[in-house]
């Protein structure tokens, strides 16, 4: 069966937007003779009625997890090669051998598809040797998400997302907020429960690339400030195995203290993978602590056990 579906919500990999259990039924999935002006290629596309692929989610495959719970959206942002993704691969290798972050246990992912080919070329397999994942591509408009369902020193289950976007898109963000190539970079940071705001250590040691980094940087903290002062916030200096001038880290630490002075300061490296585990297990732990207290807005007013119930995340 050649059928392909015509409705610009419905994807060959995702269920009908429309709610139809079998395609048949809906109006949208045509015969190719019945679409006009589709050439005969796009018609012959397969469809899985599978709702996900295992690679990383899209803004519009994110209802599939609204089912259970409001997932909490972790954005890392920094400038080109400051290490976000690196850190993605390390959290993964972490999980793998570990099994938790600290004492959240890991419990599932949608995607591990897109998590293993983010961490492909850190793996020793031989020939090459491993190496870091490659930069993240800027071709798309919204960021790819990476899923991890955990289960908390509760028992709950807390499904989080990590937002991964190009650092060219805070850049373009950082200088024109509203330009349309700086839509993801905007998605990013509107969507997030926490960020996580990258320095990089490496960028600011180079005495070429010294003066652009520092100024990106800067601009990007003094923006994000700017929107987002009531979110938690770590200002994490990555590759920390590289020495930064006293002067550099001086103006960026009093930047910090100017623009986000509510953000927690970390270091990370990649030679310390602890280092790296422990920040994200503070950020989830941040981001989860201030989602469950804006949840709770009502207070409680009876004494019945029934009535007073204000779901599982509230601290009685
Ligand atoms: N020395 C050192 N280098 C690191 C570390 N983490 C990452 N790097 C280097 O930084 C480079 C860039 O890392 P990425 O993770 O691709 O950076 P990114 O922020 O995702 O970059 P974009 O996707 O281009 O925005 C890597 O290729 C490594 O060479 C670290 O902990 N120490
Ligand atoms: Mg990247």
């Amino acid at each position: 069966m050649s059928r392909c579906c015509t409705h610009e919500s419905c994807f060959a990999d995702t269920t009908c937007a429309l709610g139809n259990i079998d395609r048949v039924d809906c109006e949208h999935w045509l015969e190719p003779d019945a679409i006009e002006g589709t050439p005969e290629k796009e018609q012959t596309t397969q469809t899985s009625d599978v709702p996900w692929n295992g690679y990383a989610l899209g803004t519009r495959d994110l209802t599939i997890l609204g089912g259970r719970g409001c997932p909490l959206v972790i954005g890392l942002i920094g400038p080109p090669d400051s290490g976000k993704t690196s850190l993605l691969a390390f959290v993964y290798m972490w999980l793998l051998k570990h099994g938790s972050l600290i004492d959240w246990q890991f419990a599932g992912s949608w995607t591990l598809g897109g998590w293993e080919s983010v961490v492909q070329h850190c793996r020793w397999t031989g020939e090459p040797p491993p190496s870091f994942p490659p930069h993240t591509s800027s071709s798309g408009r919204y960021p790819g998400m990476l899923h991890v369902t955990f289960r908390d020193p509760k028992g709950r289950l807390q499904d989080v997302l990590f937002a991964d976007a190009p650092g060219e898109w805070f850049t373009q963000w950082a200088r024109v907020p509203g330009n349309p190539t700086a839509d993801g970079a905007r998605w990013v940071i509107e969507h997030a429960d926490a960020l996580l705001m990258l320095i990089d250590s490496a960028a600011l040691a180079d005495a070429k690339k010294l003066p652009h980094a520092r100024r990106a940087t800067r601009d990007l903290l003094e923006r994000i400030g700017a929107v987002t002062p009531h979110l938690p916030m770590t200002v994490v200096w990555t590759k920390d195995d590289v020495e930064v001038p006293t002067h550099a880290r001086d103006v960026l630490e009093r930047a910090c203290a100017e623009f986000v002075p509510h953000a927690n300061m970390a270091q990370t490296t990649v030679n310390e993978p602890e280092t790296i585990a422990k920040c994200f297990m503070d950020m989830i732990t941040a981001a989860d602590s201030s989602v469950s207290i804006a949840k709770n807005p009502e207070p409680v007013l009876s004494n019945d056990p029934f009535l007073a119930f204000r779901g599982l995340h509230v601290e009685y």
